[in-house]
C-alpha cells in the first residue's frame, strides 16, 4: 500500500541507489529513515529500513562478513509513490531521454542501440501525486528479456514508447507482438482486468516521442488511426516542456488511482498527501489500506467532494470517486 512519503523521501532513495560505497549507503539510509513519517502505515517501511540500516552498518564494520554485491537485485525495483509505470520499447525509441526529462533521474541517454543496460527509476509528480516511473533496457534484448518480463509483471502498468521520427507503426506492432509472446494481454486504459483471463493483463499507454521532429504529426496521426481504438495514444518529446507537461494527466488516467483526502472531525482536509487506492474501491477497501483496524471498525464515513451535498453520510461499501474529502467513523 502506498505509504504517501515526503518529497525528501524520494531524493533520499535516490541517493541509496547511486550509493556505490557502504559509508555512502549508510548515510542514505540514515536520511531515509529521517524523512519516513511516523504512523501506522510506515512501520513495515521503517522496519526494513532499519534493517537495510544494520546490514550497511555492519558491511561497513566488516567488509568481509557483509552481504557483498551479491545481494544486489537490480530488476527488483520497488514500488514507490501512487503506482509504477514501466517505460518499454525498441532501442533509441527515447525512453531514457523521457525518464529524465519527467523526473530528473540520471538515465544514460546515448544515439546508439541499447545504451540502458538496467532498469532505473525515478518519480513523476502529478499534482499532488508522485508516479514511480522505470526506465528499462530495450525490450528486443535477448540477454535481459527473462528478468525484464518479470519486471513488467509485478508493474502496475506500461507505457509503450516508439519513435515518431522512425517507423512508429512496425515499432509498436514488434513490441506487442513481442509482449504478446510472453503471454500478457494488453489492455486499453479504461478496459477492467478480466479476471478469467490467465493472461498478464497490463493496462497500456501508447507513446509517440520525438514529437518535436519533422513529420511527427503525421506520424502521430497514422499511430492513432491504428492503434487509436484499442489503446489511448499521447505524443511525447523530451525537448517540448507542453507536451511534458500533459504526460502526468495522461499517466495518472492510465494508472487508474483515486485519490482521497482524509480529515479528522473539526479538522481540515490533508490535500498535501491523499490516501491512493485503485480506482473502483470502496470506502470499506480504503480504510482497510490505512489501518486493517479502521477496516474493522469503520461504521460510515462523511463525504465532502463534487456533485454530493457537503457532508453526506455515506456507508462501507460506497464507491469513491477521485478527490473525495472523507471523515471516518467507527
Ligand atoms: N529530437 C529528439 N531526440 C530525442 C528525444 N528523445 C531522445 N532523443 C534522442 O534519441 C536517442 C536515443 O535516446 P535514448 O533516450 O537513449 O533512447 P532509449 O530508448 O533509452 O534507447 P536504449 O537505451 O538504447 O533502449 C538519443 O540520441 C537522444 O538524444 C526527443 O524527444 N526528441
Ligand atoms: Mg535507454
Amino acid at each position: 500500500m502506498p505509504a504517501n512519503l515526503p518529497p525528501a523521501y524520494f531524493e533520499a532513495e535516490q541517493k541509496y541507489r547511486s550509493a556505490k560505497s557502504p559509508a555512502q549507503k549508510v548515510a542514505a539510509l540514515q536520511q531515509l529513515l529521517s524523512a519516513v513519517p511516523k504512523h501506522k502505515g510506515t512501520d513495515h517501511l521503517r522496519a526494513d529500513l532499519r534493517s537495510k540500516l544494520s546490514r550497511a552498518t555492519e558491511e561497513l564494520e566488516n567488509p568481509k562478513r557483509g552481504g557483498g554485491t551479491s545481494q544486489y537485485q537490480p530488476y527488483a525495483i520497488r514500488k514507490e509513490g501512487a503506482g509504477q509505470a514501466v517505460l518499454i520499447g525498441l532501442p533509441n525509441a527515447g525512453k531514457s531521454q523521457l525518464l529524465a526529462a519527467l523526473t530528473g533521474a540520471p538515465a544514460k541517454v546515448g544515439d546508439y542501440p541499447f545504451t540502458t543496460q538496467l532498469p532505473m527509476p525515478g518519480m513523476l509528480r502529478y499534482q499532488n501525486v508522485l508516479i514511480q516511473l522505470v526506465d528499462t533496457p530495450a525490450i528486443n534484448d535477448n540477454d535481459v528479456q527473462t528478468r525484464l518480463f518479470s519486471l513488467l509483471r509485478n508493474s502496475d502498468m506500461l507505457l509503450i514508447v516508439v519513435d515518431l521520427s522512425g517507423d512508429p507503426l512496425s515499432e509498436a506492432e514488434e513490441v506487442m507482438e513481442e509482449l504478446e509472446r510472453w503471454g500478457y494481454r494488453l489492455l486499453r486504459t479504461d478496459e477492467d482486468v478480466d479476471p478469467e483471463d490467465l493472461k498478464v493483463q497490463k493496462h497500456v499507454l501508447l507513446m509517440g516521442n520525438k514529437a518535436d521532429l519533422p513529420d511527427a504529426d503525421e506520424a502521430l496521426e497514422m499511430l492513432q488511426e491504428l492503434y487509436g481504438d484499442r489503446f489511448t495514444v499521447v505524443a511525447a518529446s523530451a525537448a517540448d516542456d507542453d507536451l511534458l507537461a500533459g504526460l502526468g494527466e495522461a499517466v495518472f488516467t492510465a494508472l487508474r488511482r483515486t485519490r482521497v483526502y482524509l480529515k479528522a472531525p473539526g479538522g481540515k482536509p490533508d490535500y498535501t498527501s491523499p490516501l491512493i487506492v485503485e480506482t473502483g474501491s470502496s470506502l470499506e477497501e480504503a480504510a482497510h489500506s490505512l489501518h486493517k483496524d479502521w477496516g474493522r471498525k469503520l461504521k460510515y464515513a462523511l463525504l465532502w467532494g463534487s456533485g454530493k451535498f457537503d457532508g453526506q453520510r455515506v456507508g462501507r461499501e460506497y464507491v469513491l470517486q477521485d478527490e473525495d474529502v472523507v471523515e471516518l467513523h467507527g
